[in-house]
């Protein structure tokens, strides 16, 4: 553990520092209203609990979480649109909807209590990633549907900030704006943020010179390898955050920047659990499974614990910013994207990693999946550094060291297909990084 950082600034001390014992409390009352709420007012909720044999009355502590049922993906894809509102339409003011499982979106909604909680929450994890109140928070997350956008923008304003609505694409524009607006703050997918500081430096730009100082990335995985590459190409301290529409959006946990060792998660409107996702059992604390999150604040759309298919570890040791709040660990995959080649566990993070720390390649890579005579097969595609473009001896070299590392690291064996640079497809958001062309299993 690296020494201690008290945080300087707190956007409410008050809950941010809460004992351990105030908040089991404070979860406690609220967990039962919750289900309360879900079980007058949403179909589903009341058939599962009823099917469990559980009334809302029958939570007596925390721990009785683990009696109630849990609630996945495919229950809002089922319940489209606005099935599983515990409220009017009349009562909700905004919707947002994220990719599903099939075709379909999922669809969450927010009642006008829902958004000042989440404004709130946006803007306690942006102070806690570093933001004061004053600065200019440049947001490139998309606005839309998606809830990176708008949930940024509210958090910004809520905190007191100067906020500019980006939005994601143009990213020379972006880089006129967060130079002639003193952008303190950059909000962005942490893929897209490596794009800025590439076309920056194409530019003859150099970031690292302007007043950025703090980044705060997230909605997609990404490694320390690449904090370490933001953090030197663009001049800052790149910060993790994490969310999911269908509980929230932005700002469920965030990483302090005093420490950055793990997402602080909002316990007062939280409630963090790890499980086997075989089993569907609670891990013992510290050990890795799939997060699982209910709400315990939410009006619209109450969530029992809703099973993320985000694998990590969580702790509940004391952060050296002083936040008692719980830490979830970096994000290291879904038990959904995880990819099996040839009996292997490989996570597109790992291979990420792997890629980062050489130098002659750039991380901007595909992963290809495919069956070939009857075996799976993996296409590392990856880009080299623009200086190697017409260099093919260093590009066979690259390639080769590339799949030498993924071998030893990971076990896996793969073709490596160095790419010029730029000709892997950029994204505005969130990075397609695996083309699973696998027959589908069924
Ligand atoms: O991605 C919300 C968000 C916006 C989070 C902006 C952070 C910043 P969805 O589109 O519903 O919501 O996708 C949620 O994205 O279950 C994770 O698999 C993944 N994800 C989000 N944040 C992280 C992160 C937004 N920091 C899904 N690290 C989640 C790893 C993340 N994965």
């Amino acid at each position: 553990m690296s020494k201690t950082k008290r945080a300087e600034f707190f956007f409410d001390a008050g809950v941010e520092t809460m004992s351990r014992d105030q908040l089991a409390a404070l979860q406690l009352t609220r967990l039962r209203a919750t289900l309360q709420n879900a079980y007058d007012h949403v179909a589903l909720h009341r058939q599962r609990l009823d099917a469990a044999g559980f009334k809302p009355g029958d939570l007596k502590t925390l721990a009785d979480v683990e009696r109630l049922p849990f609630t996945v993906k495919t229950d809002l894809r089922d319940n489209y649109p606005f099935g599983m509102f515990a409220r009017p339409l009349s009562e909700v003011i905004r919707v947002h909807a994220s990719s599903g499982t099939t075709g379909k979106p999922t669809v969450v909604g927010y009642t006008r209590g829902d958004i000042t909680n989440w404004s709130e929450l946006m803007a306690r994890s942006m102070a806690c990633a570093g933001a004061r109140p004053g600065d200019l928070i440049h947001n490139a997350y998309g606005y839309g549907l998606f809830t990176g956008g708008l949930g940024a923008h509210y958090g910004a304003e809520r905190l007191g900030a100067t906020v500019v609505p980006m939005s994601g694409g143009n990213t020379e524009r972006q880089i006129v704006l967060i130079t002639d607006f003193h952008a303190r703050v950059l909000c962005a997918t942490p893929s897209y943020a490596l794009v800025i500081a590439e076309t920056a430096e194409q530019q003859g730009v150099d970031l690292r010179k302007s007043k950025l100082a703090i980044g705060l990335f997230g909605a997609e995985p990404w490694s320390e390898a690449m904090r370490k590459e933001l953090d030197e190409r663009l001049g800052i301290k790149a910060v993790d955050i994490y969310g999911l529409s269908e509980i929230m959006g932005p700002g469920v946990a965030c990483e302090c920047v005093d420490m950055r060792e793990g997402l602080h998660g909002w316990e007062d409107h939280f409630l963090f659990e790890v499980i086997d996702p075989e089993t569907g059992r609670q891990v013992p604390e510290g050990d890795a499974g799939e997060l699982v999150i209910t709400t315990l604040s939410k009006e619209a759309l109450p969530m029992i614990r809703y099973r993320t298919r985000d694998i990590t570890r969580v702790t509940t040791e004391q952060c050296g910013c002083g936040r008692t709040h719980v830490r979830i660990k970096r994000i290291t995959g879904r038990n959904d994207d995880m990819l099996i080649i040839r009996g292997v566990n490989v996570y597109p993070s790992q291979i990420e990693a792997v890629l980062v720390g050489l130098p002659d390649l750039a991380p901007h890579y595909q992963l290809v999946v495919e069956r070939r005579g009857g075996l799976d097969h993996m296409t590392v595609e990856v880009e080299v550094v623009a200086a190697l473009n017409d260099n093919l001896e260093a590009q066979k070299n690259a390639a080769g060291h590339a799949k030498h590392h993924i071998k030893s690291m990971i076990g896996i064996t793969t073709e490596v297909v160095v790419k010029k640079s730029g000709e892997i497809p950029r994204s505005q958001g969130k990075a397609v990084r695996v083309r699973d062309l696998r027959p589908k299993m069924v």
